[in-house]
């Protein structure tokens, strides 16, 4: 069993590694000479520091969705666990090479992961987390068992669908398939057609892929005159209840997936989709300052600017720009979150970019920003964005390492930690870092494509 495991993993590394060497051994010969990146003691740092927070999860709160570090006790996101740390831990486990540890939560997820509970589940957070951590653990395994937990549940989530738009309520009992919440916003409305597509792959059943694109659609039709979406809106008539716009939280996963799907289904609807939006975005929500190239929020109506907001979770719209082949904006968009990183050592949540202060100074171990090094690191293969992801990734282990695991910032000026680790922290943030060093594993792009939350996926 453990070799066949071991096996797989071999074999999707291999289909998905494409050295770069191999790709342009000449331009890489030139590159080797001036790195000056130790990356493969970056990349055993990052395992390293990886297992202290995998094993501090495992000796505190084995079992519960999370980890509170600081208190050291588990915390439950409902009334059952539903193991979103062994889940969202899962695929790391296995492209760092930590094999007995990701035999570990195999086990544990096997054993005693269900979802027949009557408990109301933010349809949103489960499908990015453990939906997408299941369907990554199958295609790294393919042990059916996991594809079985995943339809599952993909069959009670999909409940949240049945609204009169079809776009998603925010949340679902698993048991009784009831919704409720019906102001929701468009990364709630528009991040599933990435994991139900490939579910619909797997089980070659249509309705996942559907469901999550007809959800697109809808939304898509209430967009404004000037190709702007707001930040909520009523699923049940498509009014408009927030209609500020910008590419933070509550709008930021729903571009990305228009542009994901558009690549991964070779979907030109959504790419036509994908284009019109950017268009926008760039004509209204983008803000060239003195200091640089920001996103900040305008009136979806009238594109009238409302705040100079920028922040952790915007700094994805960098990855989203190379990945959609504007190379020069996603450039300037990484310098400006390099800057807004270490301008107090670690990013606050919320930052106003013309004062280049904190707005919301809490910093909760967020991804964003290294994912977006790794994906120009990936595009351009400049070692600054190396020599950027090494500086965040050891500025996170200086102020939010904890003796048991790693802890989010009250307050990133002074430092205080705050009692929780997110299992994004294990699923995204540590990840992107050793996928950034990592040269043995170093994925291509043009086989594999990450959900929102970083589980992967064969193109
Ligand atoms: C993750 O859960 C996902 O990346 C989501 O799209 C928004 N951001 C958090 C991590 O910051």
């Amino acid at each position: 069993m453990k070799t066949k495991l071991i096996l797989c993993i071999v074999v999707f590394l291999a289909f998905t590694s494409v050295k770069a060497q191999h790709k342009n051994p000449g331009k890489n010969n030139a590159v080797k000479k001036t790195v000056q990146i130790d990356k493969l003691a970056m990349a055993n740092q990052v395992r390293l520091e990886f297992l202290h927070a995998w094993l501090g999860y495992k000796k505190f709160a084995w079992g519960y969705d999370a980890l509170k570090p600081l208190s050291k006790t588990g915390h439950n996101w409902y009334a059952h666990s539903l193991l979103m740390t062994p889940v969202d831990a899962l695929d790391g486990l296995l492209i760092m090479g930590l094999e007995k540890e990701a035999a570990d939560a195999e086990k544990i997820i096997l054993d005693s992961l269900r979802f027949n509970y009557d408990m109301d589940v933010q349809n949103f957070e489960i499908s990015i987390r453990i939906l997408g951590g299941l369907i990554s653990a199958y295609e790294l395994n393919n042990n059916p068992r996991f594809l079985e937990l995943a339809t599952d549940l993909g069959n009670r989530l999909i409940k949240a669908f049945n609204s009169p738009t079809g776009m998603p309520y925010r949340y679902v009992n698993l048991n009784t398939g009831k919704t409720k919440g019906n102001i929701s916003n468009p990364a709630e409305i528009g991040t599933y057609i990435v994991e139900y597509g490939i579910l619909s792959k797997h089980t070659g059943n249509p309705v996942y892929f559907e469901t999550a694109k007809k959800a697109m659609l809808a939304l898509n039709k209430y967009r404004s005159k000037i190709n702007l979406i707001g930040t909520s809106i009523n699923v049940e008539t498509g009014e408009w209840t927030n209609t500020e716009s910008h590419v933070s939280g509550c709008i930021d996963s729903y571009l990305e997936y228009l542009l994901k799907s558009s690549v991964l289904f070779n979907d030109k609807e959504m790419k036509q989709i994908w284009n019109e939006n950017l268009t926008a975005v760039n004509t209204y929500i983008a803000d060239e300052e003195h200091n640089g190239l920001w996103y900040g929020h305008s009136d979806m109506n009238t594109g009238k600017r409302l705040s100079t907001s920028y922040g952790s979770l915007d700094a994805f719209f960098a990855a989203c720009l190379a990945m959609g082949g504007d190379l020069p904006r996603a450039e300037k968009l990484q310098a400006s979150n390099y800057k807004m990183f270490m301008q107090n050592g670690i990013e606050p949540e919320e930052y106003d970019y013309a004062k280049m202060e904190a707005i919301n100074p809490q910093y909760i171990l967020r991804p964003e920003n290294l994912e977006s090094a790794y994906y120009l690191y990936n595009f351009t293969k400049n070692e600054k964005y190396l020599k950027q992801g090494q500086d965040m990734f050891l500025n996170i282990v200086k102020y939010c390492r904890t003796t048991e695991a790693y802890a989010a910032l009250k307050d990133v000026k002074t430092k205080e930690k705050k009692d929780y680790m997110e299992s994004f922290f294990l699923a995204e943030t540590l990840k992107y870092a050793f996928l950034l060093f990592d040269d043995n594993h170093s994925i291509d792009f043009n086989k594999v494509i990450f959900n929102t939350e970083a589980h992967l996926y064969k193109r």
